[in-house]
């Protein structure tokens, strides 16, 4: 019997709550030249000098190729239930539309059979920046093809993999591999385009996303889940007063240039079937051209929105409705990206993008990078990602209470790996890679994490709202 006194309990996640871990086919499969697989657009760039830091590629990476099933087997001692990995497209089609790839095919198939028998969800994101080559040299995503190649691809993987698999990521965090990689040209495949030819390429990426859905749903064995991955980095109000939060919300979707690093630009389109009108507006001439069958093929229905965020902004309401930005503390935590800790991101966002687009909402990545290394007692010892991670995940747990359907949780990364442009400088793992050996060490950060799913979230700790920020 409770007493007045007796602390309320209030449930940590809800049941079933995706409780996992992420990595990315390039980042950490290694195995570019094994088992058929063609070149990508990366193992391109990745040959160029100066492209990458001190000219790392994702040759040979983490090896997870050759070690998956030791992987599974730290996942398992971790204690994941979730998984969320990408399925590289030149593994499986190695020109990208052609002959289909057994060797690459039956990679995956065993992965999913190991997780599975390791009590562990895979969960298969399709495309996470590995694009072939041979299409690349094709004209890539400009090419009005390009929809129709992915759609052929997914459906390669979705026949061998749909028996067992049923939570689907089509494209993860579009506005990377387009902004990044065909306008600013940091990426691959380091075009740097105008705004014309980037509003094609993405409008090809969501027809292809569109079609990609529209072939899960018909053809998926067993009932599919299907989400769209964005990368994002919410505003969050300087403070809860109701003039700073619809600040912040109008500021998280508002474009105010022509811009492929606008959630809205996406979404918008994938959930209620239209650009945004600002957007339009601000591409004028450049917009891309599109038809309302186009619109009607993007526009099918999802069932979930994966956010990747990092971090956030603060903002606040200025004069004549316009939104000021709050600068955060000189000298504040920050990651060795130079990531700026914003716990309350995880409360906002979710916040701010369910309430606009009506859907169940999955952190599909969040974490920090570190100097992390094996000390001398063997072990690696990672207090700041443990800090980290506490203070997002206390903001998440917020944002479930307050009504959020929130579905679940994918640290970013199950292992240190390549980091794009930056090589193997950032360490984002739970898992320490020695990549001249490929000994894996599991983080202090794995064991708090093990603990925290065992738990379901019940150990966190019980701050007032906002608090977990402001002790940052
Ligand atoms: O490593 C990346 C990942 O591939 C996409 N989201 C952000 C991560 C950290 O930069």
């Amino acid at each position: 019997m409770s007493s007045i006194s007796d602390p309320i309990v209030i449930p940590g996640f809800p049941d079933n709550f995706k409780w996992g871990a992420a990595t990315a086919a390039y980042q950490i499969e290694g195995g570019a030249s094994s088992g058929g697989r063609g070149p990508s657009v990366w193992d391109m760039l990745c040959r160029q000098p100066g492209r990458v830091f001190e000219g790392h590629s994702g040759e040979i990476t983490c090896d997870h190729f050759g070690r998956w099933k030791e992987d599974v087997a730290l996942m398992k001692e971790i204690g994941l239930n979730s998984y969320r990995f990408s399925v590289a497209w030149p593994r499986v089609i190695p020109d990208g539309d052609g002959a289909v790839n057994p060797g690459g095919l039956s990679f995956y198939d065993k992965l999913v059979d190991g997780l599975l028998e390791a009590g562990i969800e895979p969960c298969v994101t399709l495309f996470h920046w590995d694009f072939p080559y041979a299409l690349y040299l094709r004209g890539g995503w400009l090419n009005p093809g390009s929809p129709a190649w992915f759609a052929r691809y997914a459906r390669t993987v979705v026949d061998a993999l749909s028996d067992r698999v049923t939570s689907w990521m089509i494209f993860n965090e579009p506005q990377c591999f387009v902004g990044n990689g065909h306008q600013d040209g940091s990426h691959a495949p380091g075009d740097k385009l105008g705004w014309r030819e980037v509003g094609v390429v993405a409008h090809n990426v969501l027809l292809a996303h569109g079609r990609a859905c529209t072939v899960i749903r018909e053809h998926a064995k067993r009932r599919p889940t299907v989400g769209f991955v964005m990368a994002s980095w919410p505003r969050v109000p300087a403070d809860e007063s109701p003039a700073n939060v619809e600040a912040a919300r109008k500021e998280t979707f508002i474009m105010h240039a022509p811009s492929v690093w606008s959630s809205a630009w996406w979404l918008d389109p994938v959930v209620f079937g239209r650009y945004p009108e600002d957007g339009l507006r601000l591409y004028g001439a450049d917009a891309p051209a599109f038809t309302d069958a186009d619109m009607r093929e993007i526009n099918v229905p999802l069932d979930f929105i994966g956010l990747n965020i990092y971090s956030g902004g603060p903002v606040r309401a200025g004069e004549g409705g316009k939104t000021v930005a709050v600068p955060l503390p000189v000298g504040g935590p920050s990651t060795l990206f130079h990531w700026k800790l914003v716990p309350e991101s995880l409360y906002w966002g979710p916040k701010f993008f369910h309430e606009r687009y009506k859907l169940p909402i999955w952190i599909a990545e969040n974490g920090m990078s570190g100097h992390d290394w094996v000390s001398i007692d063997g072990r690696v010892h990672d207090p700041q990602r443990i800090d980290y991670l506490t203070r997002y995940l206390v903001e998440l747990r917020r944002a479930s209470r307050d009504g959020v359907p929130v579905g679940g949780y994918f640290v970013w990364s199950l292992l240190d790996n390549f980091e794009w442009a930056e090589g193997f400088k950032q360490r984002f793992g739970i898992v320490h890679v020695d990549y001249a050996t490929g000994r894996r060490t599991l983080k202090d950060s794995a064991s708090w994490y093990g603990r925290t799913i065992r738990a379901n979230g019940t150990n966190l700790p019980e701050l007032p709202p906002a608090e977990s920020a402001k002790a940052v």
